[in-house]
């Protein structure tokens, strides 16, 4: 007998940053229940599906959640209830066609996608899998080989991400050498730890920033870089043979729409696209700076596919990778793909709302040969489903912040776990 749904239910509970989020729960016929909940960003796509809030500004200055809760708790509930849990395709579209609108925000996002996480967690209980397995078997189930994503670890938070005055938003070290994920992690904490060590040194402020990352007051944005080339080196580690770097610029949050230019306030600098990317262009010749997201901004189609064409870019396979340009959608994807505009998709389930078309956006993105970065928000819970997401869909990278702060943690503890069953 296939499980079936008997009564979803929603809380209102807190993400990392204190601000509220939403809990779903889904009980089956079987007795079977299951969890999950969702995150927010700071830095959010203007593209993004809708993250529905009350506004109400005598609860947390407006951004309570509870319509987000009633509309799971009525409409959602009353329109699932008997479904079989395993149908999570048939879930996810019921969901989409009873908001009805082009960015779920009748219902709101963060509602939708709530349910969708529990509705898998449920579907992965009733069938006795992991999770990792179960989203598998939804997403691809002729993949067999397993194979656990590398993390691309945000050692500096700046941007909206951090009281600072970096711009950029995040700074990677990209552990690409090491043969296991545990090997991988490892690298990352110490490199880490010596970053921090470093920065005391010479009196930099070692406070963490929302992803776990150090937030310091810097000279420049070429300073940053030293000092994680330091902290490689200090570890015991080789630039470029043993850890390459990345950063997301989130580009969206320094241009100025108006006046169409990019503003690095940290360098004292109005820039035209073009010097942006030469900017870049620069830092990679200087260091191992391999990884690109949102370098420009999220409308800025010209620019992307001229430096995607750079023959820099080509010629060192660097990863310019799409997030508030592409916002997990298959719409802005294809508009990417025929431009020949990036060639890396950050995957975010929050930017579109449900696991289905999660799932869609990541097999457009393979179909093209586009590298797949599987990523937390800025705003998280413990919940570790897109740990699971990210082996079930075998994608190249993970990004879910520093090597610090629980919620940040209990991905990558996630990962490891699936790592030891897996070998
Ligand atoms: C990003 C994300 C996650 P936010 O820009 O990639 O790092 O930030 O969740 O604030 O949008
Ligand atoms: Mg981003």
């Amino acid at each position: 007998m296939p499980d079936k749904i008997k009564k979803i239910t929603a809380l209102e509970i807190l993400d990392s940053r204190g601000n509220p989020t939403i809990e779903a729960t889904i009980e089956l016929s079987s007795g079977v229940s299951a969890t999950a909940s969702v995150p927010s960003g700071a830095s959010t796509g203007r593209f993004e599906a809708h993250e529905l809030r009350d506004g109400d500004a005598t609860r947390y200055g407006g951004k309570g959640v509870l319509k987000a809760v009633s509309n799971i708790n009525t409409f959602i509930n009353k329109e699932l209830v008997g479904l079989s849990v395993t149908e999570q395709t048939k879930i996810d579209k019921l969901m989409i066609k009873l908001d009805g609108t082009k960015n779920k925000s009748k219902l709101g996002a963060n509602a939708i996608l709530a349910v969708s996480l529990a509705a898998a967690q449920a579907g992965a209980r009733s069938n006795n899998l992991q999770l990792y397995q179960y989203l598998r078997q939804l997403y691809d189930p002729k993949i067999k080989h397993w194979h656990l994503p590398t993390p691309v670890v945000n050692v500096i938070n700046g941007g909206a991400h951090g009281n600072t005055n970096i711009n950029l938003q995040e700074f990677w070290i990209v552990p690409h050498k090491a043969d296991t994920f545990a090997e991988k992690l490892r690298q990352s904490s110490e490199i880490f730890h010596k970053l921090g060590d470093l920065m005391q040194a010479i009196g930099l402020d070692t406070d963490l920033g929302n992803e776990g990352g150090y937030s310091p007051e810097v000279e420049s944005h070429h300073q940053v870089f030293e000092l994680i080339m330091q902290a490689i080196e200090s570890a015991g580690y080789e630039p470029t043979e043993d850890i390459s770097l990345g950063i997301d610029a989130g580009a969206s949050e320094f241009y100025n729409d108006a006046k169409d230019y990019y503003e690095l306030k940290l360098e004292n600098k109005k820039y035209s696209a073009d010097e942006l990317i030469d900017f870049y262009l620069h830092l990679m010749e200087i260091y191992p700076l391999r990884l690109l997201e949102d370098p420009l901004d999220q409308e800025d189609w010209d620019n992307w596919r001229d430096f995607t064409r750079d023959d820099f870019v080509k010629g060192n396979q660097v990863l310019l990778i799409g997030d508030d340009l592409f916002v997990t959608n298959t719409t802005r994807l294809k508009k990417g793909i025929d431009l020949g505009v990036a060639n890396s998709i950050l995957i975010k389930p929050n930017q579109i709302g449900t696991l289905t078309e999660t799932f869609e956006a990541i097999r457009l993105a393979r179909e093209h040969d586009y590298k797949v970065i599987v990523s937390h928000r800025s705003g998280e819970t413990i919940d570790t489903t897109i740990a699971d997401l990210s082996v079930a869909v075998d994608a190249d990278y993970i990004k879910t912040g520093s090597t610090a702060r629980g919620e940040r943690i209990a991905k990558y503890n996630r990962l490891l776990n699936i790592e030891k069953q897996l070998t």
